[in-house]
């Protein structure tokens, strides 16, 4: 039994893993989190509070930071400004938090001496072409296009540095997009979901022909304690579930699995730089650690997380007239 450290644990993927945490391990979970727009502690409802403690604070306060890795035998970083479309409005927060923010965890780290694991994305190593044969591999050169892609490329950098310079006890994982329970509703499956359940059409960037590799949030807990566990120090694993599908297909199944017309949605303006493709090769978390997904049917998954949202409006109501007055502004 250990003291782990998680920041950003009231966010979506951070929240699934501090549950995740609490039901397969004796772990005890402090989690530092500034409750941003995107956290939320009612995320971390029902949990035994001998087991988990909420810090509320941001990870740029290193005089903070230092006293919480002071008592952690492992810190997981989830931590971030994480949504493409908020980093092409402003991008400062994405700096600060994810350039600054993980500076400032790495200098404890390494004063400490604590073991790391940092969490990242994807979206580091651009897009792929919708007919390229290959995916991203942990060989895939940094190739980013977002200013909240190239500021999570920046941070993996950093970690980098940090264990060849400074000799820091740190892995690195990079998944590709997470779906289920939590989720802000500025996202893409809520954002569709809770418009249906609101009677309002989903939304499509552009041809909707983009596609995304979906894991769920609850695979990708289990791989980040597994490379926590087994990972090689200074290693990069890649997390993903063989999920690829186009936009467009994800917004007809919820629509069909919600009892609408499967065409019961409207095209809306496309988001600048948009991404054409991400898809994962797991390869390597898979033979060398043992790893697998357990989520193997998007569709039950999918459902499933309807239903999250369905029982729980009081979580997700507050937020969801801000962000479509946000998106409003844009078009989309
Ligand atoms: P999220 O936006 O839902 O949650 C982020 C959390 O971090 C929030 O609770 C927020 O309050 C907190 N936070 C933000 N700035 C902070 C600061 N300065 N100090 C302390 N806490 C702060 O994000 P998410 O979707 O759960 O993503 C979590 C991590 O996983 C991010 O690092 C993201 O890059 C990565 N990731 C996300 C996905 C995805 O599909 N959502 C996929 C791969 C990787
Ligand atoms: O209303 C929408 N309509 C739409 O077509 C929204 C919100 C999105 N989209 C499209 C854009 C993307 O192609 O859906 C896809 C998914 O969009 P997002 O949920 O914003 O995710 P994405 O930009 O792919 O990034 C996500 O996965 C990688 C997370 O937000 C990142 O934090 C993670 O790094």
């Amino acid at each position: 039994m250990g003291n782990l450290l998680v920041t950003g644990g009231a966010g979506f993927i951070g929240s699934n893993f501090v549950h995740h945490v609490v039901e397969h391990t004796d772990h005890h979970v402090t989690v530092l989190d500034a409750l941003t727009y995107a956290g939320n502690r009612e995320s971390l409802a029902g949990l035994p509070s001998e087991r988990v403690d909420l810090v509320v604070g941001n990870i740029t306060d290193a005089p903070l930071v230092d006293e919480l890795f002071g008592r952690a035998d492992a810190v997981v970083h989830y931590a971030a400004e994480s949504h493409n479309d908020n980093s092409l409005h402003d991008p400062r927060p994405f700096l600060d938090t994810n350039i600054v923010g993980t500076y400032t965890l790495l200098e404890a780290a390494r004063k400490h001496d604590t073991r790391f694991h940092h969490i990242s994305t994807d979206e580091v190593y651009g897009d792929l072409e919708l007919d390229d044969p290959d995916r991203f591999t942990e060989n895939t050169p940094y190739n980013p296009s977002s200013p909240y892609s190239s500021t999570k490329a920046g941070s993996d950098l950093l970690v980098r540095a940090w264990v060849r310079s400074f000799g820091v006890r740190a892995t690195i994982s990079n998944c590709s997009n997470n779906y289920g329970p939590y989720q802000h509703v500025e996202k893409f499956i809520p954002r569709q979901i809770t418009n249906v359940i609101r009677g309002v059409r989903p939304k499509l960037y552009g041809a909707g022909e983009n596609v995304r590799d979906w894991i769920h949030a609850d695979d990708h807990s289990s791989a980040v304690l597994t490379i926590l566990d087994q990972g090689r120090i200074g290693d990069t694993y890649l997390i993903g579930a063989d999920g690829e599908k186009s936009n467009k297909d994800v917004v007809e199944l919820i629509l069909e699995l919600m009892g609408e017309p499967a065409d019961a949605y409207e095209h809306v303006t496309d988001r600048a730089g948009h991404d054409l493709r991400y898809a994962i090769d797991s390869t390597k978390l898979r033979t060398e650690l043992g790893w697998t997904p357990s989520y193997g049917d998007f569709e039950s998954g999918l459902t499933a997380t309807i239903a999250w949202y369905r029982d729980n409006e009081a979580w997700w109501a507050p937020t969801k007239d801000g962000v479509e007055a946000f998106y409003a502004t844009k078009g989309q």
